[in-house]
């Protein structure tokens, strides 16, 4: 594998170095030890090792924050833009299909973000088709297990480059 030049590694931001937060809502703390059938068996710790390992190598910075409150995410979006995060990416859980606050932060704040799921919610019951956020997300990627975790912060490294 070759090591990524300077030219595709992440903008620094005056404030430093691109930080990109991840984000996860309700019960995503429970990955890879529960219903491993449709979430497969990952921790959220190793996700987060690999991914800021990845972000550490683009010369990024991942910050990672889940929360079963939905004030809580809605208070970390906030304070994203005070920290200088250019990137979110965000698993809202079952708040994508509930939640009005969280979207109306995400646009408040106006920092870039990807929608992931790891499941394929379109393949799922009729009340996870819709998500509030999609349609404010620079891009959504569901139903390819953890993989989209990786996925989208290939996403977010090349587009701060
Ligand atoms: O597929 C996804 O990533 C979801 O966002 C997961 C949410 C669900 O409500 C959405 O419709 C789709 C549920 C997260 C629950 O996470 C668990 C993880 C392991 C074991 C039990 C729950």
């Amino acid at each position: 594998m070759t090591k990524p030049t300077d030219s595709k590694k992440a903008k620094a931001t005056s404030a430093g170095q691109a930080r990109i937060l991840v984000l996860h809502g309700p019960n995503l703390n429970l990955l890879g030890t529960r219903e491993p059938g449709i979430y497969g068996k990952t921790t959220l710790a190793s996700i987060h090792t690999r991914m800021a390992a990845k972000a550490k190598a683009a010369g990024a910075m991942l910050e990672t924050y889940q929360s079963n409150h939905e004030g809580e995410l809605v208070d970390r979006v906030q304070s994203a833009r005070d920290e200088g995060i250019s990137y979110i990416i965000i698993n809202p859980g079952a708040y994508s299909h509930t939640s009005i606050a969280i979207p109306d932060a995400l646009k408040a704040v106006a920092i870039p973000f990807i929608e992931v799921h790891i499941s394929n919610i379109h393949a799922r019951e009729e009340f996870r088709h819709h998500s509030h956020f999609s349609a404010s997300a620079q891009g959504v990627i569901c139903g390819l297990g953890v993989q989209g975790y990786d996925l989208a912060l290939d996403a977010a490294l090349q587009n701060l480059s």
